[in-house]
C-alpha cells in the first residue's frame, strides 16, 4: 500500500516536470513556433536569427547571380535535464545563395571563303555579340582578313592564312557596320572587300 503511494506520488513529479519542461519551452523567446516545444532557449535564439521568421533574410541583398533557397539540417542534441541526457531532434532552416549560371548563348558565326580575288561571306547580317569569324582560304595565295568598325575603326583581324588553309578569331561585335577585307598589297581594291550589318539582339 505504501509501495503504491509511493509509486503514484512518483509519477505524479514525473507528469509534472515534463508539464514544467512544455511550460519553459512555450515560454521561449517569441517567433517562429516550430523549435519551442524543444524548451532550448540559447539554440532558438540562433535558429530564429536564420531561420524562416528572421524579418531581415538576406533575400534583401540578393543579387542576380544567385538566389536564395531554403535548406533543411536535422540536428541532434543532448540535454541534460533531472538528471538525465535527452536527446533533442530539431530541424534547422537555413538559406543559401545559390549562383545562377547564366544561360549559354552559342556565339554567332560567320564564314568567309577567300580566294583570288574575292570574299564570299555565309551571310549578309550577325546579330551583335559573342562572335566567330572563320576564314577559310580557298585561293591558291596567301590572305588574312581584317574586320573593321566603320564608324571607330576598331579592328580585329585574322592573322596571313596559307592556300587551303582555315582561321578563326572570336570577338564581341556590336550593332553597327563592319568591313571585311584582306590588308596585302592591292587585295581589296582587287575585290577581297565586303561589308556586314550587326544588328542588335
Ligand atoms: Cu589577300
Amino acid at each position: 500500500m505504501v509501495r503504491t503511494r509511493l509509486m503514484v506520488a512518483l509519477r505524479l513529479r514525473v507528469i509534472a516536470a515534463a508539464f514544467a519542461v512544455i511550460a519553459l519551452g512555450l515560454a521561449g523567446p517569441a517567433g517562429s513556433g516550430a523549435f519551442s516545444s524543444a524548451g532550448d532557449g540559447s539554440t532558438f535564439q540562433e535558429l530564429s536569427a536564420t531561420g524562416p521568421g528572421a524579418a531581415a533574410g538576406p533575400s534583401s541583398t540578393a543579387t542576380s547571380s544567385c538566389v536564395w533557397k531554403w535548406k533543411k539540417k536535422i540536428v541532434i542534441r543532448k540535454v541534460h535535464r533531472h538528471g538525465k541526457v535527452k536527446r533533442i531532434r530539431k530541424v534547422r532552416y537555413y538559406r543559401v545563395c545559390v549562383p545562377v549560371k547564366p544561360p549559354v548563348v552559342d556565339p554567332a558565326r560567320l564564314g568567309v571563303r577567300a580566294f583570288e580575288y574575292g570574299l564570299t561571306l555565309s551571310r549578309q547580317t550577325l546579330v551583335a555579340g559573342d562572335t566567330i569569324v572563320e576564314l577559310n582560304n580557298a585561293g591558291e595565295d596567301a590572305h588574312n582578313l581584317h574586320i573593321t568598325r566603320i564608324d571607330s575603326g576598331a579592328d580585329v583581324a585574322i592573322p596571313e592564312t596559307p592556300a587551303s588553309a582555315i582561321n578563326k578569331v572570336r570577338f564581341d561585335t556590336t550593332p553597327g557596320t563592319y568591313r571585311l577585307f584582306c590588308s596585302l598589297p592591292d587585295h581589296a581594291a582587287l575585290g577581297m572587300d565586303a561589308t556586314i550589318e550587326v544588328t542588335a539582339p
